[in-house]
């Protein structure tokens, strides 16, 4: 049912019930919300969920924690909010962030604008009063001028297209979507499907809770076994009072981050892989352990320095694994950075214990499931509890499941499906005016600190609605020339690149989702390349964009 106080008006009206409709109550929208009201904006979010957090709300399974380190992975925005908040681990876990998004949620008082429980399931546009009509699973309808999708990259979860996957008899849980009192796995035989950051935080933390575990693996990982650990005393401190200097750091760099962690691999530039020799590499990993493959220069453009360092990998796996036929099925075997990194460690370690059974889908693919279990070509393997770690449709599955329709009705999921996944700048599409994405495709998004790269988006926009507002301008839209443009300039940049190599399949390439187009989706021209040239539009009076 629709907030009794919530206003409604009718689409034929000028009038608006309010000047944004944020979509989504993550880190995202929460900014937005925030700094769209300090300026003057009426607005309103709806967010599919029951509470605030987003990413950090849904994805509670056991094990759950970010893979960028705590200090960097929060808002810059506000000076007194990175004073006044104390993270306690390295990496934050789950429970911590989403503590954090509530704790922020209550600090700038935007609960009261905020509709839980409100699935936004279409967008319409209305050409004569040039305005939105957003439609909620709640029954909300409400008109607005601007939308602003804040609707996260990794938030569009992807149900495998398994025989039979419903039929199994016990729990089914999703990673991404985890009941909300937990789940207790204690002495129960457990198979999971999956094996990227959500499978694998999965299986190092329940292995000693459960009797059997079976991890049913696609594809080998790439893995960072970065030990985790709490604040020393006084070190969080120190980080506090450094803060300003963190962030300027930060700013400065390709992927929004200083400290170690899955964006960030501090490779050596002077160190080439190339001209070592087998006995030189050895020694490194004598030297520098798990950090070695990772220490050269060139890896995520020279192919072969990529391979030597791949080589490099398998063997410190061949290290942990006492298993030689497990060890060489844990091995990736396509180039080493393609993939975002896991970061973690245990996972290997796993594989040493008798409860613990690596299926290679690669050699035995699954069949089907059946009310008993997972079977494949080798047989049924018997369990109880299913956990499916199984990913999502990224950066354009959240807004393609929204009916959202534009100028001429024309829909966002058709336009790009005929056109692929264009968008300026990843802020807003051709021919859906008013309409901002927030670390949409085309922008840095997910190779990017998300706090900083969300920021920087809500920031640019709200700065463009002030300049709409002051100027007496109701509708900005692109020009589909100067997006189709900046789609080149997004794949131009990832050409040459590890990520876009042959015989590497990502989520970043949409290579994860059925029928999705190949198209490397996130801007991979660095940071403050990106926030550079979207300053400059701003401060030219936003060319590119036909404003009227
Ligand atoms: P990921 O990284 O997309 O991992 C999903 C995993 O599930 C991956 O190992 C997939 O294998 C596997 N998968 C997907 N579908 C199937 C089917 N049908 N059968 C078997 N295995 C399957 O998602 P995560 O949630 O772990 O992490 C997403 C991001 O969140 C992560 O990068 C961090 O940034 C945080 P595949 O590799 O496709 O062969």
């Amino acid at each position: 049912m629709a907030n009794p106080d919530l206003k409604t008006a009718s689409r034929n009206e000028t009038a608006t019930d309010f000047d944004v409709v944020v979509i989504g109550a993550g880190l995202a929208g929460l900014y937005m919300l925030h700094k769209l009201r300090q300026l003057g904006f009426t607005v309103q979010i709806f967010e599919s969920g029951d509470a605030v957090g987003g990413t950090w709300h849904f994805n509670r399974y056991p094990g759950a924690r970010c893979d960028v380190q705590s200090v960097e992975y929060s808002y810059s925005f506000s000076d007194e909010i990175q004073q006044e908040w104390e993270w306690t681990e390295l990496f934050a876990p789950q429970v911590e962030l989403e503590a954090y998004l509530n704790w922020v949620a209550d600090r700038l008082d935007l609960r009261r604008d905020i509709q839980l429980s409100a699935k936004v399931e279409s967008l319409s546009w209305d050409e004569a009063s040039r305005t939105w009509t957003t439609e909620t699973s709640a029954g909300h309808r409400v008109v607005s001028r601007f939308v602003a999708a804040a609707t996260g990259s990794l938030s569009a979860p992807l149900k495998p297209d398994i025989e039979g996957l419903h039929s199994f008899d016990g729990p089914l849980l999703y990673t991404n979507r985890f009941p909300q009192d937990g789940f207790d796995f204690v002495g129960k035989r457990v198979g999971v499907i999956g094996t990227g950051s959500s499978g694998v935080q999965v299986i190092t933390t329940i292995v000693d809770e459960v009797s059997a575990l079976y991890v049913f693996q696609r594809s080998a990982a790439y893995l960072r076994p970065q030990i985790n650990r709490t604040f020393k005393p006084g070190e969080f401190d120190a980080l506090k009072a450094d803060y300003a200097s963190i962030r300027a750091r930060e700013k400065a760099s390709n992927g929004g981050v200083i400290f170690s962690g899955a964006l960030q691999w501090h490779a050596d530039p002077t160190k080439d892989i190339l001209a070592s020799t087998q006995e030189q590499r050895l020694k490194v990993i004598e030297e520098l352990g798990w950090r070695a493959p990772f220490a050269w220069a060139n890896l995520t453009k020279d192919l072969d320095a990529n391979r030597l360092a791949a080589d490099m990998y398998g063997e410190l796996v061949r290290r942990v694994v006492e298993d030689p036929e497990i060890a060489e099925d844990l091995i990736p075997h396509y180039p080493m950075g393609c993939k975002r990194m896991i970061v973690g460690p245990g996972y290997y370690e796993a594989f040493n214990r008798k409860n613990v059974a690596l299926v290679n889908l690669r050699k035995n693919p699954i069949k089907r499931i059946t009310s008993a279990g997972v079977e494949t070509e080798a047989g049924l393997v018997e369990l109880e509890v299913l956990v499916l770690a199984t990913g999502f449709d990224a950066l354009t599955g959240a807004l393609n499941r929204i009916d959202i329709s534009g100028r001429g009705g024309v829909g966002l999921r058709d336009y790009w499906r005929d056109q692929g996944p264009i968008s300026y700048l990843g802020v807003q599409v051709p021919g859906f005016p008013n309409f901002f994405t927030i670390n949409g495709p085309g922008s840095p998004s997910v190779l990017v600190n998300v706090f900083l790269s969300a920021e920087q988006h809500v920031e640019w926009i709200a700065e463009c609605l002030v300049y709409l507002r002051e100027h007496s301008i109701t509708t900005i839209e692109p020009t589909e020339q100067d997006a189709v443009e900046w789609m080149e300039q997004v794949r131009t940049a990832a050409v040459g690149d590890v990520k876009t190599a042959a015989g590497c399949n990502s989520w970043y390439l949409g290579a994860n989702t059925p029928g999705k187009p190949r198209f490397f989706l996130p801007y991979s021209g660095g940071f403050p390349a990106y926030r550079q040239r979207c300053d400059e539009i701003a401060y030219s009076g936003y060319p590119g964009f036909v404003l009227r």
